[in-house]
């Protein structure tokens, strides 16, 4: 590594538990690289490498590469909604009209610790499991990009707008045909089952995992 700082200034990892419904049987560990002290220049420690890869299953040339080129693109560490953009866009073959409604909404789902960044141990973790997670953990992911407000709870009124966002990404043309608002009343039908107008983790996970044609349009981690 050539790193001749020591311990205590380099990076830590810190495993969080996710802040959000705390009663899900997927919650995935997260992590956030922190460095108080001087955010411009972080450095991964060996022992920061070895839980990234075991997290994520890239190796530690992939996370060093990533990582130069995160702090490349962004000196700060972190990433606010705008350069979230920027930088997802270089991962995902769509254009910027498609993408970029989509976006923020991911954004939400990478950004665990819902402090308005998405740093880089956040980043690194949902682009490895929502690209490369089973399907479960993308459903978890999923989720998140679902709950606007974050409350371990979806609503009709926060599926609607997601999934105009996904019509957007998916190109979807005729969408007088079948238009969001009314996909979203057939979904909610579907995935409350207990029918008190709001969807659990659990429940959105279940249904999805099992019916794909609703999935393909709803997981924006295909
Ligand atoms: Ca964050
Ligand atoms: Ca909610």
């Amino acid at each position: 590594m050539g790193n001749t700082k020591s311990a205590s200034n380099m990076s830590q990892c810190a495993i969080k538990n996710r802040r959000r419904s705390q009663k899900s049987v997927s919650e995935p560990i997260t992590l956030t690289v922190v460095d108080e002290e001087q955010p411009s220049r972080w450095q991964l420690s060996e022992r920061d490498l070895a839980f990234l890869s075991t997290q994520t299953g890239f190796s530690s040339e992939e996370i060093l590469r990533w990582h130069k080129k995160f702090f490349h693109d962004n000196p700060d560490g972190r990433l606010d909604r705008v350069a979230f953009r920027q930088f997802y866009r270089l991962l995902r073959n769509e254009t910027p009209e498609r993408l970029n409604d989509m976006c923020d909404h991911i954004f939400r789902a990478f950004d665990v610790d819902g402090n308005g960044y998405v740093e880089f141990g956040e980043f690194l973790l949902g682009f490895a499991i929502s690209s490369h997670g089973d399907l479960r953990s993308r459903l978890n992911y999923a989720f998140e990009c679902y709950d606007l407000d974050s409350n371990g709870y979806l609503t009709e009124d926060e599926i609607e707008p997601v999934l105009r966002a996904m019509y957007t990404l998916l190109g979807i043309k005729h969408v007088q045909d079948y238009p969001p608002e009314k996909f979203a009343k057939d979904l909610m039908k579907k995935l409350d089952i207990s029918q008190d107008g709001r969807v659990t983790k659990d429940e959105f996970i279940h249904f999805l995992m099992k019916d794909d044609i609703y999935r393909n349009t709803v997981n924006p981690f295909q």
